[in-house]
């Protein structure tokens, strides 16, 4: 698409919504706050960089072997940094606490410290993002009965601890380092095949760890603390410890921030609908923005329905600045850049389509019991030139627009990964 034509296309665009009474300068201002996490895990298929056989476990899973995966944390970063560069405004990155830079060194999970994350930092730094840190409570020994943080065995318990703290300490000094609250999220597989009898036995030892784990302090100016709910996984059908109502539970009780993943519940639940209900009782919730498709909870994320119904309740709720959208999921059958970049070009789609949205006059059909007006605006509000909006902000970051970036992905396959044994 030419310069041109992408400028022409935005005035009509413009004209067309002040008839609407929408301010479109207004709406880009805000897309440009909303500042995506990007998972570090779809660049490698979720296999991180110890020293062990890197097997994925703990009920998730990566299909696919689409040639390319990034090998190393030099290729990792250099693939995100591409992802990054066709994608517009300043965004977050995502990182696992198997992914530390260890120089070859087996160093377990309770031997983790900052120094193991200085490159992650020093990279984030030059490049300008800023980041985000989770603990890795699974593929590991101490994980593969299914069980951590829950575990009948206090031994185990306590390792896994060790591990959570060590992760917030080094949270901390992301947040610290590069001036942005780094997120730390906890999510642990706790959870069983078959039917289980001690459900609150392994429930209690739960919010036990985690106790232990919040008798750590720290600073909040640095690190915000996070926790993920699951319905089920592969393996745990029947059980999961950390479900909705115990870390929703946990979480109001003892401020900690929940996390929803949109993968992480029954299939025609959905967790737009949750987050105006969470703001009511949360000063801030945290999305795992991902696509759920039967049993898996991880394919990429598109524009579909559910994805503008987050965008929407988030907006309609002016709590941009009080949820934090980071994505999850590890697509191994395709491109994994070309992933990345469909993923959180779609979440900015939806983004824009709800900040372009008529709402004030859906909220006045609405007070007057003017349902059929209120349906017929929603479903006109469906086809409004948002996408010469977007188009538009992309040429304005820099950022190639539309489809280009296929050709570009392309090259750098060509370039890049397709050359990766
Ligand atoms: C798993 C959770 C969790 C993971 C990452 C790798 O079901 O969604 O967030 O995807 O920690
Ligand atoms: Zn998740």
């Amino acid at each position: 698409m030419k310069e041109q034509q992408i400028n022409q296309a935005f005035e009509y665009a413009k004209t067309r919504y002040t008839e609407l009474g929408i301010d479109v300068e207004k709406a880009l201002t805000d897309l440009d706050k909303l500042s995506i996490s990007l998972h570090c895990w779809q660049a490698d298929d979720v296999s991180g960089f110890e020293n062990g056989d890197g097997e994925l476990t703990g009920g998730i899973q990566a299909t696919g072997n689409y040639p390319g995966k990034a090998r190393t944390i030099a290729e990792v970063r250099s693939d995100i940094d591409k992802a990054m560069s066709l994608i517009p405004g300043e965004h977050r990155v995502n990182i696992h606490a198997f992914y530390g830079d260890f120089g070859g060194e087996s160093v377990d999970r309770n031997q983790i410290e900052p120094k193991h994350f200085q490159s992650w930092i020093d990279w984030a730094k030059e490049k300008g993002y800023k980041l985000d840190f989770n603990c890795t409570c699974f593929s590991h020994e101490k994980s593969a009965d299914g069980f951590t943080l829950s575990h009948r065995d206090a031994e185990i318990r306590e390792f896994w601890i060790d591990h959570v703290i060590r992760c917030r300490k080094i949270a901390e000094e992301m947040g610290r380092q590069l001036g942005s609250k780094c997120i730390h999220n906890i999510w642990i597989p706790d959870g069983s095949k078959d039917l289980t009898i001690d459900r609150s036995l392994y429930r209690q030892n739960l919010k036990d760890s985690l106790d232990k784990i919040f008798e750590y302090k720290t600073n909040d100016e640095y690190m915000l603390d996070s926790i993920e709910c699951k319905l089920f996984g592969i393996g745990s059908e029947s059980f999961v410890v950390g479900s909705h109502e115990f870390y929703m539970g946990y979480g109001i009780a003892n401020k900690k921030m929940i996390t929803l993943d949109s993968g992480h519940f029954h299939p025609t639940e959905v967790i737009s609908d949750k987050i105006s209900s969470l703001l009511l009782f949360a000063t801030e919730i945290m999305l795992h923005v991902s696509r759920g498709v039967r049993w898996d909870s991880d394919h990429v994320v598109i524009l579909n329905e559910e994805l503008q119904a987050i965008a929407q309740e988030i907006i309609r709720n002016k709590a941009l600045d009080r949820v934090h959208v980071g994505l999850d999921y590890f697509d191994a059958s395709i491109n994994r850049i070309g992933a990345y970049v469909i993923g959180v070009r779609a979440t900015q789609k939806a983004f824009l389509q709800a900040l372009l949205e008529p709402i004030a006059q859906l909220r006045a059909f609405e007070a007057n019991s003017q349902n059929f007006e209120r349906l017929a605006l929603l479903e006109e509000a469906k086809s409004l030139p948002w996408a010469a909006v977007y188009d538009y902000y992309c040429l304005n970051k820099g950022v190639v627009a539309a489809e280009a970036y296929i050709t570009d992905i392309q090259q750098y396959e060509k370039d890049v990964t397709s050359k990766r044994a």
